[in-house]
């Protein structure tokens, strides 16, 4: 280590934050899938094993995002401050750290589904102005060695692989310094105290100008405001059919039971995007091909211009754990994409549709769920507001009875019909199954985990799905004792979850409570089992201390 090395890694860290910042800046014209952080992040998660994002997610929640954020930004950090180091002891070395840096940004960029061909752009010019940044920086290095000795040590072997032309920082700046060795009239210190501070004001600026570059590109990034208008303008046509009038009594009245109808703001949000795709329903195009007599494409005007249906559909995520909360119920209006490929008219070999979102998600669905009688849409509406962006402006699938991962693909732009065996999805891909119907299940919500109650009366209640199946029956178990009867809430149709509710007589002590439900083929298995491949099963259970 040199004394010098610090300076030289923050140098390299203020040339990172100006190549981030960059990046951003051009970003702003070829979309924000290409800024690297989110190209490199996105890599990231395609690449990762799924044990690892399954981990991720359970460990994080839903903040994986800002956690993989955060993640890069350590990395990144460290990387430019090795570039710097290395740069300051030969050119060449934190030149080719930097190259290389710039070149896997731009090939991850390059990767992305969504990619043009000006993909690599923000990162080529980023990390050309990030070595632009990174030697200017240390030419302004502190002396704060002797000048001989640090000469010396740069020069003690021949620099063969110097970039053509490119200075060794560390050789140019005692000769070139730009700072008086002789302080200016009005401070204090010596020569070296100024030259120190000639270099921190360098870092500081480069470090300023990176980071305004970075929020200015986030805030210019037109396409997000473009399409944010293209939502608050659009004005939903009325449903050619209602959904079913919801019974006045779905919803328990019990204080800390989740609500029936999950608010949109509050629905569960999984996906592989970190920039949430920007997709304007004016050009958006929906092509079925495959295996179908005729290839359709339907417009957004099409759409909206078609017979749509409303209906509650309850959406489950295959990761939620037992008793978790990645699931929601909700209005949804849209066209049922039966209809859609009825059109298409798919051939008698295909079993399958394999649906793709703008950012190059896919999922495989069973193609006669699709083609049944069970409201399968291409949604645009969610609680009678057009869809969020984050749950899949302007158009994403709803499909009751599967997980998301195999039938909700969001900002969907593709459905190919094909087969199971001759085609596979995202999450498939990662090991999980190419299949996913919804696992009967049953949820405590009330009474809380480790929660302190009262002898006499408690209230017991919670919620059980069965998407397309129904729920027909729940049952509460105390300790080892028998399975009783809860009551049922309303009953809001076979796509949408039940609340139910039961009174226990509880006496002193510790108690464990277990809750299963039936659907109309019998009781949820109360066998353990996580996640993977397909959806956890076993019995959701608390345990409470009654005083
Ligand atoms: N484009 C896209 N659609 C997607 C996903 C995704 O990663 N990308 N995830 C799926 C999964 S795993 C689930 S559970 C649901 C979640 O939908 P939500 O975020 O609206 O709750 O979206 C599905 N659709
Ligand atoms: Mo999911």
């Amino acid at each position: 280590m040199r004394r010098s090395d610090g300076a030289a890694a923050l140098a390299g860290v203020a040339a990172g934050v100006v190549t981030l910042g960059v990046g951003s800046l051009v970003a702003v014209l070829t979309g924000p899938s290409t800024d690297p952080l989110v190209a490199v992040g996105a890599a990231f998660v395609d690449a990762t094993p799924g044990w690892l994002k399954d981990f991720a997610a359970s460990t994080f929640g839903t903040a994986d995002k800002v956690v993989l954020g955060i993640g890069e930004l350590v990395v990144l950090a460290g990387l430019a401050a090795l570039a710097g180091v290395l740069a300051h002891r030969r050119w060449a070395w934190g030149a080719t750290v930097v190259v290389a840096l710039g070149a896997v940004v731009g090939l991850a960029a390059m990767g992305r589904p969504d990619a043009g061909v000006l993909a690599p752009l923000p990162a080529v010019a980023g990390a050309a102005a990030g070595l632009l940044a990174l030697r200017a920086l240390l030419r302004r290095l502190p002396d704060d060695e002797p000048v001989d000795a640090r000469a010396t040590a740069t020069r003690a072997a021949p620099d063969t692989t110097a970039v053509a032309g490119a200075p060794a920082p560390g050789q140019r700046s005692a000769p070139d310094s730009p700072f008086p060795t002789v302080p200016p009239p009005g401070t204090q210190g010596s020569g070296r105290g100024s030259s120190r501070r000639g270099f921190l004001v360098g870092v500081g600026t480069a470090t300023a100008a990176g980071l305004v570059a970075v929020v200015v590109g986030r805030a210019l990034s037109g396409t997000r405001r473009g399409v944010q208008a293209a939502r608050d303008a659009l004005r939903l046509p009325a449903p050619a059919r209602s959904a079913a009038p919801v019974p006045a009594d779905v919803q328990v009245d019990v204080a800390g039971v989740a609500p029936w109808q999950t608010p949109a703001g509050e629905f569960y949000r999984i996906d592989t995007a970190l920039v949430v795709p920007q997709v304007d329903p004016a050009t958006w195009v929906l092509r079925v091909h495959g295996l179908v007599e005729q290839e359709v494409e339907l417009t957004w005007a099409e759409l909206i211009a078609s017979d749509l249906v409303e209906a509650w559909v309850t959406l489950a995520c295959v990761s939620n754990p037992v008793g978790g909360d990645l699931i929601g119920n909700q209005r949804w209006l849209g066209l049922p994409i039966r209809e859609v490929l009825a059109r298409a008219r798919p051939t008698a070999d295909a079993d399958m549709v394999l649906s793709r979102s703008v950012d190059g998600f896919t999922a495989s669905t069973p193609l006669e769920v699709l083609t049944d009688d069970r409201d399968a849409l291409l949604a645009i509406a969610m609680d009678g507001e057009p869809l969020p962006p984050e749950h899949g402006f302007p158009v994403r699938m709803v499909v009751p009875g599967l997980y998301g991962y195999v039938s909700a693909t969001k900002w969907v732009v593709d459905l190919e019909v094909t087969r199971f065996d001759a085609a596979t999805a995202y999450w498939t891909d990662r090991g999980w199954s190419e299949r996913g119907p919804v696992k009967t299940q049953s949820r405590i919500e009330v009474p809380r985990p480790s929660a302190r109650v009262d002898a006499g009366d408690v209230v017991v209640a919670g919620t059980a799905w069965a998407q397309h199946r129904g729920i027909v029956r729940v049952q509460v178990r105390v300790d080892d004792g028998e399975w009783q009867d809860a009551e049922l809430a309303g009953d809001g149709g076979v796509d949408s979850w039940r609340q139910w509710r039961w009174t226990w007589p509880a006496e002193p002590g510790e108690h464990q409570l277990f809750v299963r439900a039936f659907d109309p083929d019998g009781p949820q298995t109360g066998a353990q089992q996580g996640e993977i491949p397909d959806g956890a099963t076993g019995y959701d259970t608390v345990r409470v201390t009654v005083g």
